[in-house]
């Protein structure tokens, strides 16, 4: 059964191979234009940035070069219930510089479409292993966000050889290049 985590909580993720799923349900009618949420992943070292270019890994690069994280493609709708988005994680393959994977969530051109997260329900992030479909943990983000347009949803962090995710939560205003920002 999985392990339902509250904001802040850590756990370990006792899987080599697993699958993050994201989820999401917008109200499109609200704003008059489509809602599309992307989830992206920032593959990080030590020092907090990407150990290169191309472990940014979103809906334009769908594979780290290391072949350790895949996200497997962009939903534009978030309609129905389940997981819209899926990043499958193999961590025998990953590159030994990486420390951490952080999962964030960004609302698709929020600014020109006047959309945010406060119009977003419904929202978690789940991981299960993908051998077995047997669910590890699951955090459902009940916060109620309301002009942020993006939202870190969880991060994966390497701490004494062990694996271990971190349900975050933490929404700004700002974009996909904010985080690059930081990140790169
Ligand atoms: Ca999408
Ligand atoms: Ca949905």
């Amino acid at each position: 059964m999985a392990i339902n985590l509250q904001k802040g909580q850590r756990e370990s993720i006792n899987a080599p191979k697993f699958t993050i799923g994201l989820g999401w349900d917008t109200n499109s009618s609200s704003t008059g234009s489509a809602f599309d949420l992307d989830a992206s992943v920032f593959i990080l070292g030590d020092n907090k940035k990407i150990i290169a270019d191309e472990y940014f890994v979103f809906y334009n690069n769908l594979k780290s070069p290391d072949g350790a994280v895949e996200h497997t493609g962009d939903n534009l709708t978030g309609d129905g219930d389940g997981d819209d988005e899926q990043v499958k994680v193999d961590l025998s393959r990953i590159d030994s510089k990486v420390s951490e994977i952080c999962i964030v969530v960004t609302i698709h051109e929020a600014e020109a479409r006047k959309q945010n997260f406060g119009q977003v329900r419904n929202s978690f992030i789940r991981i299960f292993d993908t051998a077995t479909g047997a669910d590890i943990l699951k955090y459902e983000l009940e916060e109620d966000f309301s002009i942020e347009t993006a939202v870190e949803f969880g991060r994966i962090y390497k701490k004494d050889n062990n694996w271990k995710f971190e349900a975050v939560g933490v929404g700004m205003k700002g974009g996909l290049q904010d985080y690059l920002n930081k990140y790169q």
